[in-house]
């Protein structure tokens, strides 16, 4: 096979490296950078320390460290070894590591040196094979390790449809499912994002999402390697160093959040966006009116698109052509969508109906889960997605709902049957119902409703006490409103609507 035919994916998207290999890939500030060499050097010398562990096919590298350049190298390594890559977000607490790795039964795992001590114990009772430390300041025992390694690999021959990474997405059931991709999924999207989008060489993208999901790893990452283009790199958002730095981009890519954050900044206006072409919005609906405001202050059009950990990207608003507020664009070249009703059957323009999309970006299915995987596709091979939407006589793709229990929170996904499964293990609680609320900041904010035991005292503080440290504190409800029962319809079920309305303001 010769290199060019390879599906590896660290193939697809090195064939995009500039041909001067001393420019800058990713600048880290404070004269942390990395040009291209050093990306294919030193992502060479960590895939070949993993090919020194004789991992079996298909072994699993489970990731939980802080964002960092090298972090996206070991990203890289693990695809070059033809490992599979697993990322965790770095918020999570033992409970939740302690089933991801239950699950996906990783034979390496990565970890930040300040979680050793808690995530030690849980990856020696899973039998963990590797487990090692990656830092913020190029410390941790896994650069020690690969540090005695050659700085040449020969990247592992990849089939389209081999696994390249597991993504955990949470699980209507309160257990979260790991979205198989393969490389043939993970690299057409980004060959598709790199042509829609017009990603060229000479761009600069402003990376500040975290790099443990879809849309900071996936989206923002691949459209800057695939084009040979540097990435502006920091740890996390932060909207007064982004106005700072946005004058030295053309690219950026947020959550619904940042926009609102960066329109808060005074000093934000055309000036910081003077080189900028393109601003991507996703993961969370964007506000009709933030788009609104985002164009009067800064002269520039926000593109929203529309995906999922399942999918990667589904639908986008055009790039030259009209970009419409509370829409998620049209269809991506080579994908399939459609809106359908109960009975399958195509919805007509403007009827509202369940997403469903078809296409080679679609995953293979959940890690160790063929009946959720079955029941979630159709017969004729299409993706049910759990949203709900319409589509314009244009044909662009508006999202008016979600079928599925699902709170996005700041672009992370809470499923309220997760933190209900908390709430109701505390003592004291009878039962509880999790909602999401309108929150100016993060979109929804999340919120529990929850009824004591007879004889029991609860109160709101000590409630949501117990829950710190035991989940992420991006899923700790900001708010517990004590009641003595819960609404019910004739079924029994709570009726969350009712909540929902109650506590909206
Ligand atoms: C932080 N906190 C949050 C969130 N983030 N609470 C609710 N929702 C959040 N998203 C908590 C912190 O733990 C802290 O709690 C308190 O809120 C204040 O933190 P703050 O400093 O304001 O937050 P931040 O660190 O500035 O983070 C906000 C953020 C961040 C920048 C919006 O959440 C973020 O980077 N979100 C991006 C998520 C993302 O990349 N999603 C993509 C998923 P305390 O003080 O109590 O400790 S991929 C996806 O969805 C699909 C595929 C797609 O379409 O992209
Ligand atoms: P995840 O499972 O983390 O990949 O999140 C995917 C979900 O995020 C989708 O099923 C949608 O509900 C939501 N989502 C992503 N992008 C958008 C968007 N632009 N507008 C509304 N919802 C979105």
């Amino acid at each position: 096979m010769r290199e060019r035919d390879n599906g590896n994916l660290f193939a697809v998207l090195s064939a995009g490296f500039p041909a001067d290999r001393n420019g800058c890939c990713i600048d880290a500030g404070e004269g942390a950078w990395y040009s291209w060499d050093d990306v294919e050097r030193a992502s060479a010398m960590i895939a070949n320390l993993l090919s020194r562990l004789a991992l079996p096919r298909g072994a699993r590298v489970a990731v939980q460290v802080e964002k960092s350049p090298e972090a996206v190298l070991l990203y890289l390594a693990t695809l070059r070894a033809g490992c599979v890559f697993l990322p965790l977000n770095i918020a999570y607490q033992a409970a939740e590591i302690d089933y991801f790795v239950g699950d996906a039964e990783p034979s390496v795992v990565v970890c930040s040196p300040a979680h050793l001590g808690w995530i030690e114990p849980i990856a020696r009772r899973h039998r963990v094979a590797h487990l090692f430390t990656l830092g913020v300041e190029r410390d941790g025992t896994l650069l020690e390790a690969a540090a005695r390694e050659p700085d040449r690999f020969a990247t592992a021959r990849s089939r389209a449809d081999d696994l390249a990474c597991i993504v955990y997405t949470s699980g209507t059931t309160g257990r979260s499912k790991g979205a198989m991709l393969s490389h043939g999924n993970i690299g057409s999207n980004a060959r598709t994002l790199h042509a829609y989008w017009r990603w060229r060489a000479g761009d600069v993208l402003l990376h500040m999402l975290p790099i443990f999901h879809v849309h900071g790893l996936f989206v923002a990452i691949h459209g800057a390697l695939l084009s040979g283009s540097r990435m502006i790199w920091r740890r996390r958002f932060d909207a007064q160093e982004a106005v700072r730095l946005l004058p030295q981009a053309t690219v950026f890519m947020g959550v619904p959040t940042m926009y609102v954050r960066l329109l808060d900044e005074p000093g934000f206006g055309p000036q910081a966006c003077r080189n900028m072409r393109l601003f991507v919005s996703g993961s969370a609906p964007l506000l009709p009116d933030t788009f609104r405001q985002f164009e009067a202050r800064t002269g520039q059009r926000i593109l929203e698109r529309y995906g999922m950990s399942e999918t990667a990207m589904i639908t986008s608003n055009p790039y030259d052509g009209n970009r419409v507020a509370g829409t998620v664009g049209l269809p991506l070249p080579g994908i399939e969508v459609r809106v359908v009703d109960d009975a399958g059957r195509d919805c007509a323009t403007g009827e509202i109906g369940a997403i469903q999309v078809r296409g080679p970006n679609v995953f293979g299915g959940y890690w160790r889960m063929p009946q959720k995987t079955k029941e979630d596709f159709t017969a004729d091979g299409f993706f049910r997605t759990g949203d709900v939407g319409k589509r314009d006589a244009n044909g662009y793709l508006a999202i008016v709902g979600r079928s599925k229990d699902l709170i996005i929170t700041g672009g992370y996904n809470v499923y309220p049957k997760e933190i209900e499964s908390y709430l109701d293990g505390l003592d004291g609680v009878a039962e509880s119902a999790v909602i999401g609320v309108p929150h100016r900041d993060f979109g929804e904010a999340v919120t529990a409703v929850v009824v004591a035991r007879p004889g029991a005292r609860l109160e709101e503080g000590a409630l949501i006490a117990a829950l710190r440290g035991r989940i992420a504190a991006f899923k700790v409800p900001r708010r517990v409103h004590l009641v003595d029962e819960l609404p019910r319809n004739t079924m029994g079920k709570v009726q969350k609507n009712l909540l929902r309305e109650r506590y909206a303001s």
